[in-house]
């Protein structure tokens, strides 16, 4: 791309226009860096998977500012609008404080006591009565390492239920499914310096400058690289790129496959690479012959010469990218789709250099910790639940019987809610995630959680789904707790605590331990844990070996450097750890060759209709973050995006009798959205409107289709078919 361009009203040029910054007290605001009793803590951002390095500053034992970390890997010192105002999370009003039960139909608060015999009454009796399949625990991508080590733990050996999952099934699910497919592990082979040293980044369904707005500065510092943006909008990203593929909804596949036959007919394939470490490459060649340009240009809706300038330009790169985030993984061929854009960095020999890998940007702060030390999809450190060795070697470090381990992974999010609705999950334990905002289909989601026995929600906030709680469990949050995260580059950071949490809240870690105590045990999962610090030496030595390998990994490294990148094994690591995977191009596999997929692509199944003639797309925006229990409660940010709208195409809008400022309601067949304001604007293609997701009251998913990934079992959020009217 060319120089960086200035923005008409933004003297800085982009990153003043992104609102990227140093620090919290920038401007007219009194600059408390200068004061003498301010005390600094070394942090890792809390809200998005760039994992910014930042400080916070703490005064009387409050939290008053933070600044982004000049020395950090990651964002050298510059911070987002949401990580600026990060410290206004603390103290910001509908914090919960104590425990809550519910006592006669109401909230009452109670001690912890009192909560957690309630809680694993509860558990207990349902487990007793219906077995282990009668409770589920779903969470997130937001606690700690240390959290999730000791939460999969507790909810499988400890309270011995079949069904763990979160939140991250509705967001990366599909980027792991599509890295085991290709390479047969997960974890992402690129990292944030690839965005400096590619000739050409591709960003599928990604838009970083809302999103990830500290991986644009890593973009912009890499002028001679072609940017192409494929979006169905014309997003802040799409505005900063060389090209932007402007595809009609989910015609991913199609596009990909014709910039695959264009790098093949030209001659622009790897052989040497393909020949040595791939298979299926014959299959994948045959499964391209229908996809000519003039068809791929027909369905994508964008013209020919750009699919080929795009295939070209990332089939001759020395270097090429490709970077994706929702716009592939929310979609019923997520997979599908992550497999084939593995395939095109394979066949152009794109893997495990500088500048050239895949890479799935990651969205929340630690979604990477869940898969590498959760119990969920996969038993910690990636071990698999059905082989042998893993269970073995499982079971000899945690000094169990190998029989105590389960042999299969549990539900998946969507398939748990399935389970609520057939009575067959009678109990629900939610940490850290807000399903009546975030899970498709809304009115079927409330239906289950009306349907439960038993619902202990575990949150740092009063939210929509502590407000249908049994249990409350008040938790500390980011800037009140210790551990670590791991951003979308593999790289683990340092999370410290600054301040103490309000009232009776405690730290998701403490809760895990308190509930171990309560069922006795603590002393068999464990042993001799305090803090997290102790859990952390526990996971070091359980992830040695394993392709997440943080065994030369300390507190103490982590926090000198800004973060190490795994694997990380204790013997012959770098320092840093490892940049990128699969430098010597072994992967995986049974064969350790990267596997080739043809792949078809399908039809929305709800296209346009006479009764709902418009497709819906849903997403982000820069000042929010999802449901707003956080982000909405920061006036600064709250202020700059107060409430839904719509973006409608000046077509529909003149179709509709619409214009800018007007109250729409919005309606699938699954329910409707009243008083939403319009935005006409010609960054949305005609037929097609845009809603983002974040506000409860105008809630996007009471019109979303519940439909999921076969494989993944991810949600299809970005496609489904409504009707806009004047309200
Ligand atoms: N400000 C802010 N930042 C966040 C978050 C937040 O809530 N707020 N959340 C974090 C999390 S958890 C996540 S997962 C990431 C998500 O980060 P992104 O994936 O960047 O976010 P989205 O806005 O959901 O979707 C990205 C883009 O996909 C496009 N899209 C829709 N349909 C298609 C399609 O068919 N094909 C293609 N190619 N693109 C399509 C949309 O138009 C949209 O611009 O952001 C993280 N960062
Ligand atoms: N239509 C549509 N729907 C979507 C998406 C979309 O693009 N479109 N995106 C999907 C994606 S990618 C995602 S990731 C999900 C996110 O959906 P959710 O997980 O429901 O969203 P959050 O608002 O992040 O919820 C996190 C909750 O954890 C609480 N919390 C914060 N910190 C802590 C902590 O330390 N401990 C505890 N116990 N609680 C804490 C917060 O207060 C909040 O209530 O939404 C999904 N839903
Ligand atoms: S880009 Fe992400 S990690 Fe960095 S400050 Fe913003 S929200 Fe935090
Ligand atoms: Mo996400």
């Amino acid at each position: 791309m060319g120089a960086p361009v200035k923005l008409p009203g933004s003297p800085g040029g982009v990153l003043d226009w992104l609102g990227l910054s140093k620090d919290a007290t920038a401007g007219p605001a009194p600059d408390t860096r200068s004061a003498p009793e301010t005390q600094w803590v070394r942090t890792t951002c809390g809200y998005c998977s760039v994992g910014c390095g930042m400080e916070i500053g703490v005064r009387d034992g409050l939290a008053v500012t933070v600044r982004g970390d000049d020395e950090h890997p990651v964002n050298r010192g510059r911070l987002c609008p949401k990580g600026l105002a990060e410290h206004r999370t603390i103290t910001a009003e509908g914090r919960l404080t104590s425990p809550l039960v519910t006592d006669s139909g109401q909230q009452v608060p109670a001690t912890w006591e009192r909560a957690l015999d309630t809680m694993l009454g509860g558990i207990t009796r349902l487990v007793d009565a219906h077995g282990p399949d009668a409770v589920a625990v779903l969470s997130t991508g937001q606690l700690v390492t240390e959290e999730f080590y000791a939460l999969g733990k507790l909810a499988r050996l400890g309270l011995g239920l079949a069904h763990h999952d979160g939140n991250t099934t509705l967001c990366m699910a599909s980027a792991v499914s599509g890295y085991k497919a290709t390479f047969g592990a997960d974890g992402p082979p690129g990292c944030y310096a690839d965005l400096e040293e590619a000739d050409c980044i591709l960003l599928v369904g990604a838009n970083l400058a809302d999103n990830h707005p500290l991986l644009v500065p890593r973009l912009l510092a890499n002028p001679n690289a072609t940017v192409i943006v494929v979006d169905p909008r014309v997003t802040k990203t799409a505005m900063l790129a060389d090209l932007h593929l402007a595809v009609r909804p989910r015609t991913d596949i199609t596009l990909l496959n014709g910039m695959l036959k264009v790098i093949i007919d030209e001659g622009l394939v790897d052989t040497d690479y393909v020949a040595a470490h791939t298979e299926g490459y014959d299959e994948l060649v045959a499964s391209l012959d229908g996809f000519s340009l003039d068809r791929v240009a027909a369905e994508c809706g964008v013209p020919s010469h750009d699919v080929r300038r795009a295939a070209l330009a990332f089939g001759r790169a020395p270097r090429a990218m490709a970077a994706w985030t929702m716009g592939v993984n929310h979609s019923v061929q997520g997979t599908q789709t992550v497999t084939l854009i593995n395939s095109l960095c394979l066949v152009t020999g794109n893997v495990g250099r500088p500048g050239a890998a895949p890479l799935s940007i990651t969205g929340q702060c630690n979604a990477m910790g869940t898969r590498e030390a959760g119990f969920t999809a996969s038993m910690p450190g990636y071990r698999k639940y059905d082989v042998a060795d893993d269970r073995a070697e499982l079971a000899q470090l945690w000094d169990i019987d190998e029989a105590d381990l389960p042999n299969q992974r549990g539900r998946a999010y969507p398939d748990i809610i399935d389970g609520i609705l057939d009575g067959t999950i009678r109990g629900l334990w939610v940490i850290g995630t807000n399903p009546p905002v975030s899970f498709p289909n809304r009115d079927r989601l409330e239906a289950a959680l009306a349907r439960l026995d038993l619902l202990v929600v575990q949150d740092g906030f009063h939210t929509p789904t502590t407000a249908l709680a049994h249990v409350v469990l008040p938790a500390a949050i980011w800037g009140e707790k210790d551990g670590t995260y791991t951003n979308s580059e593999r790289r683990v950071s340092r999370v410290r605590k600054a301040v103490d949490p309000p009232g009776l809240a405690r730290s998701d870690f403490d809760i895990f331990m308190a509930v171990a105590e309560h069922l006795g045990c603590s002393k068999r999962l464990f042993p001799n844990w305090e803090t997290p610090a102790d859990a952390f030496a526990e996971w070091a030595r359980v992830s040695a070996g394993r392709p997440c390998d943080y065994g030369g990994m300390s507190y103490q490294a982590l926090e000198s450097s800004g973060g190490v990148q795994w694997p990380c094994p204790a013997e012959g690591a770098q320092p840093g750890g490892t940049a990128r995977l699969y430098a010597d191009g072994v992967f995986r596999t049974q064969t350790g060759r990267a596997r080739l997929f043809p792949v078809a692509p399908a039809p929305i199944s709800e296209g346009p209709s006479a009764a709902f003639p418009l497709v819906l797309n849903t997403g982000r925006t820069v000042e929010h973050w999802h449901t707003r229990t956080k982000t909405g409660r920061v006036s600064v940010l709250e202020a700059l995006a107060p409430e839904a709208w719509v973006e409608v195409s000046p077509a529909d809008a003149r179709r509709l009798g619409l214009t800018a400022g007007d109250r729409a309601t919005v309606s699938s067949s699954r329910g409707s959205i009243d008083s939403v304001l319009v935005r006409v604007t010609a960054t949305i293609r005609e037929g097609e409107v845009f809603i983002p997701f974040h506000y409860d009251e105008a809630c996007v998913n009471r019109l979303t289709l519940d439909e999921f990934d076969p494989i993944s079992r991810e949600p299809n959020y970005k496609q489904c078919a409504v009707r806009v009217e004047r309200s």
